[in-house]
């Protein structure tokens, strides 16, 4: 099968975004990703999982440029919250979505949980490609850890400054973004698509 390698990129989250094209750079550099067109509205996320949330915005992208597109649904899910914030993570505070105040709920819902055993959380990443002519990809990536008793580091975005992965000292905000990428939900999500797609040319 003879893959033109040109995606549009659906996501609104410029963080999401650069760790995109670095995870594309390593693992699949000759696919092209064009930005989201300006004008494309907001894409309501009224799925209860993450590929039927994904599966909207790549078929939002589709639809409004007629090119193939890529999509993403990503949530944190904390074991002592039953899942939550899962596929609500960026609403978790309510609407608009706000990182901070996200992050302050999730501290205060954890409340006085203590450890890593307590305070069990994983990253759950499903990426998407969606082609004009309906056929679709998709791949999940899943990184697990635990939530900090509060923000450690500068780096990152979203929940990254209270997320400890497993076999680490350092939260997401204190890593390189290489090492995140490495490691990460989306890093082996994309991963994983980046090189099938590779594969299919
Ligand atoms: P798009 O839907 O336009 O791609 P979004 O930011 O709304 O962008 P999601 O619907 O997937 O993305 O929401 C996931 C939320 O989880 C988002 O608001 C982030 O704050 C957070 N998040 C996503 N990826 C993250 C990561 O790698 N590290 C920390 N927080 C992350």
């Amino acid at each position: 099968m003879a893959e033109t390698g040109t995606f549009v990129l659906a996501t609104t989250n410029p963080n999401k975004a650069r760790e995109i094209r670095e995870i594309f750079a390593v693992c699949d550099p000759g696919t092209e990703l064009v930005d989201r067109p300006p004008g494309v509205g907001e894409i309501e996320e009224t799925e209860d999982t993450f590929l039927g949330n994904a599966r909207l915005k790549a078929r939002a992208l589709v639809e409004a440029t007629g090119l193939p597109a890529i999509a993403e649904d990503t949530g944190i899910e904390v074991e002592a919250l039953a899942g939550a914030p899962g596929v609500r993570s960026a609403r978790y505070a309510g609407e608009p979505s706000n990182e901070e105040a996200n992050v302050d709920k999730l501290l205060a819902e954890l409340g006085p949980r203590v450890g890593p055993e307590q305070r069990r959380a994983r990253f759950v990443t499903v990426a998407v490609a969606m082609w004009p002519d309906g056929r679709e990809a998709s791949a999940e990536g899943t990184v697990e850890g635990w939530i900090a008793g509060e923000r450690r580091g500068r780096g990152g975005f979203g929940y990254d400054p209270v997320f400890v992965p497993n076999g680490y000292a350092q939260s997401f905000s204190e890593l390189a973004e290489t090492e995140k990428n490495r490691i990460s939900h989306r890093g082996l999500a994309w991963a994983r698509l980046a090189g099938w797609l590779r594969d299919q040319r």
